[in-house]
């Protein structure tokens, strides 16, 4: 008698190396019309906006670009924290469209030494709000607010949850139906990723009108699928300077045609409100995708990128993104950057820190921690 595969078969992930499948990365340099680009201005002109498009059409959707207007308020007057040594901000960034409106709330501290304007690390925060606690009554190395305001940078924070709930029943209660309908009737249209992407640049948005930070130095930061949405809104919107992403994994800084860890299929399966319809078509078919992550690093080229991975989170992949990260040196390299990073995966605890590279894979579990801020911040003293 032929049993039919268990359900959870189609879920099985691969954390053997040498069962990692024979696998050919789309060339990041070749255009769908077969010409190899070998310039800096050619890839800007023709093959950039192929594979911006192309990563809008499979995977995170589009970004709708348009607003009717955005209003900046203080939701509580500024104030001195942390022993005088910063000033709290706190700002409703409110975006309108078609007489609807979303607002979305973002916690900033500016250390009060440094000159201004300074520059800001942006966290995406996915986890608990509390996480990101303005009156620091609860502290966390996930945003470890005051190692960053004593190393001389702003650090800032949104919620997901102001923009689209990370709920596959919910998530178009936000940004979606309110502003952006027509999103939900398309098969490229975005979703919870997208969506919190679209908020990263409504903060940038904002902090180009805040005199006291330095909007050309917007450093986007994000673990897990705050990572995933890193990435995407440092590739999309080119006025971030550098981007973070921490332990992103699947459909973030992992190259997906290794199918080691969490693949598309479990990915759409148990997150379908994550990322577009299309997506959907390439559950175990990574090689019909047009693209791979290393892609997604390049477009993101000539700005710094530091990508990280924690040894014990072989569901993230962290050789894939290792992988992934060198993959796209060739579009560096079309600006002028060399390969920083080593050819094969540096050891355990053994950081490559910048200038336009970083890696680490670090002791532990699936985090985001100290460890990685330090490292972070010792990446950003380098731009
Ligand atoms: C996991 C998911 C990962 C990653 C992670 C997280 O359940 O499979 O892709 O996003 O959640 O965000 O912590």
């Amino acid at each position: 008698m032929l049993l039919a595969a268990p359900f959870w078969a189609a879920f099985a992930q691969n954390y053997d190396e040498s069962k990692v499948p024979h696998y050919t990365l789309p060339d990041v340099l070749k255009t769908a019309s077969g010409k190899t680009i070998r310039s800096e201005e050619k890839w800007e002109k023709l093959r950039r906006p192929e594979v911006l498009r192309l990563f809008e059409d499979h995977i995170y959707g589009q970004m709708p670009v348009g607003y009717d207007s955005i209003r900046y308020a203080l939701t509580e007057d500024d104030r001195p924290e942390m022993d005088g040594k910063a000033v709290l901000k706190q700002i409703g960034v409110t975006v309108f469209r078609n007489g609807n409106s979303v607002q979305i709330n973002v916690v900033l501290f500016v250390p009060t030494q440094a000159k201004k304007p300074v520059p800001v690390f942006l966290l995406i925060n996915n986890r608990g709000k509390d996480l990101t606690d303005p009156t620091r009554a609860k502290k966390s190395e996930f945003w470890p607010a005051e190692m960053v305001v004593d190393s001389g940078f702003a650090i800032a924070a949104f919620h997901v949850s102001d923009l689209a709930p990370d709920n596959k029943d919910t998530y178009m209660t936000g940004v979606l139906q309110k502003l952006y309908p027509e999103q939900l009737k398309k098969d490229n249209g975005m979703k919870a990723i997208g969506a919190w992407a679209w908020g990263a640049s409504r903060v940038m948005d904002y902090f180009g009108t805040d005199k006291d930070i330095d909007s050309k130095k917007v450093i986007v930061v994000g673990h897990s699928r705050g990572g995933k949405t890193s990435l995407w809104a440092a590739a999309q919107d080119r006025r971030f300077a550098a981007c973070v992403t921490n332990c992103s994994g699947n459909t973030g800084a992992a190259l997906a045609r290794r199918q080691f860890g969490e693949r598309i299929s479990r990915i759409n399966t148990t997150f379908p409100h994550w990322f577009n319809n299309n997506y959907k078509k390439y559950n175990d078919k990574e090689n019909a995708l047009p693209v791979d992550q290393h892609m997604l690093i390049a477009l993101i080229a000539p700005r710094p990128v530091y990508a990280t991975n924690a040894s014990k989170d072989l569901w993230a992949d962290p050789k894939g993104t290792f992988l992934a990260v060198k993959a796209a040196e060739p579009v560096y390299a079309l600006y002028g950057v060399k390969p920083e990073l080593p050819k094969e995966m540096p050891g355990i605890d053994m950081p490559v820190i910048g200038p336009h590279f970083g890696y680490h894979n670090h002791e532990g579990e699936h985090n985001m921690t100290a460890y990685d801020w330090d490292k972070f911040i010792r990446f950003a003293k380098q731009f």
